[in-house]
Order: C-alpha cells, then structure tokens, then sequence
C-alpha cells in the first residue's frame, strides 16, 4: 500500500497511526501542503479531492477520506479492533470521531486558514483567534465527553484515540493552553507511549524537513 500523506497533516497522521496499529506495512508519498502539491495535476489524478491523505491500494484502487479509510482499515484488518463491539460503547467512540473530524478540524484546515489571511485579509493575528477559538469549543466539550479511563473511552484504545492525538498535537503546535484539558492531555500523554503513535508522529516522518 501507498500512504499519500504530509507530515504535519492531522488527518493524514490518524491513518499512519491505524496503520501502524494493524502491523500494515505500507510506503510513503509525500505530498508537501505548504508547496501546494495536494493541487497538482499529478495529485489530484490520485484524488481529486485535493486533500491528503489517499491510500491507495496494492490493486491501484485509492481510498479517500480518513474516517472512510480507517473503517475500511478496521473492517479488513480485523485484528486489534478500532470500534467497540458493543453499540453503545461504539456510538461513543463514533461520537467523539465525529466531533473531531467534522466539528474541529475543517475549521482550522490549511485552505480555511488561507482563506481567512488571504482573500478575507485577516491579520495572522486575527487567524490565531480563530484557531483557538473552534479548538477550545471543541476541546471544552471533548473534556466532558472523555470518560474516566486509560482511553478516549474507557479503558481500551480505539478510533477516538486515534483521532484525537493529532488534533492534540496540532493544538500544541499553534499554542493552545492544554492545562485546562487533564483529561485530554492524560489520554493523549498514554497514546504517546506505544510503539504505534510514536512512528506515525510528524517528527518521526521522512517529509519532515528536520528529519
Ligand atoms: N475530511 C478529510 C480532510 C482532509 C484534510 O483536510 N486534509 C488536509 C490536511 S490535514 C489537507 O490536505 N489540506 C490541504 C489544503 O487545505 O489545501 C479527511 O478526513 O481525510
């Protein structure tokens, strides 16, 4: 398999970690965000999304969509498994997936960003602002939705942990305040710990320049 990714990319990054956490060798094409690659012709050839990351396949079919590939990851490589059995335990887990990927992160995505600096004429200033301000609606309610445990729910790993982890490193890495986070910050500290999380975190990714 070919992981199309970058590596400060947070959606990107929850693919490299289920990978990681399956035992799925795969290899790595970077895709620079900052040079503006994920438009090219050649990338949008493999997903016309224009986003990263793809996955594509050892038969050339490409998987789009993070929430999307990690549920095929999940539901082909059954070992270890990413959501609960139990439907309860599972919409939980789903809950806070969803929280992250669709309530948080397309607020603080690189073009929304762009956009605000560039054809909204927004100071970095004004940019920073926004960033904390989706990061810490949505951290304030992720902290009361953690439930006391080892884990995002309870005391096994699953596909919440995995989604949030990077959106913890991002908002490390634009300066939000994580002391009004424990519990977030216990659980992402935990994650941090196994073998699976440390491979696929941005300063142990080829692309990066400080590698
Ligand atoms: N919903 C998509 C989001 C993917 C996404 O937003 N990727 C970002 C990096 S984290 C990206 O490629 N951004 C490029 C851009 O904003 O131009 C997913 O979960 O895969």
């Amino acid at each position: 398999m070919k992981l199309y990714s970058y590596f400060r990319s947070t959606a990107a990054y929850r693919v490299r970690i289920a990978l990681n956490l399956k035992g799925i060798d795969y290899s790595l094409i970077p895709v620079n965000l900052l040079k503006g690659e994920q438009k090219s012709d050649w990338y949008r050839a493999v997903n016309p999304f224009a986003l990263v990351p793809a996955l594509m396949l050892d038969d050339g079919s490409v998987l789009s969509q993070s929430t999307a590939i990690l549920e095929w990851l999940d539901e082909t490589f059954v070992d270890l498994p990413l959501l609960p059995a139990d439907p309860l335990q599972r919409s939980r887990v789903r809950a806070m997936v969803n929280m992250i990927a669709c309530d948080i992160h397309p607020l603080n995505n690189l073009r929304v960003l762009q956009h605000l600096t560039g054809e909204l004429g927004l100071s970095e200033e004004a940019k920073k602002q926004w960033y904390h301000h989706w990061i810490e609606l949505g951290f304030d309610a992720l902290e009361q939705q953690l439930v006391q445990g080892a884990y995002s729910v309870g005391e096994r790993l699953s596909m919440a942990d995995v989604y949030l982890v990077p959106q913890v490193f991002n908002a490390l890495r634009f300066d939000v305040p994580m002391a009004a986070y424990p519990q977030i910050m216990s659980v992402y500290k935990r994650c941090n710990e196994l073998d699976a999380f440390v491979q696929a975190h941005p300063d142990n990714q080829e692309d990066n320049p400080a590698v």
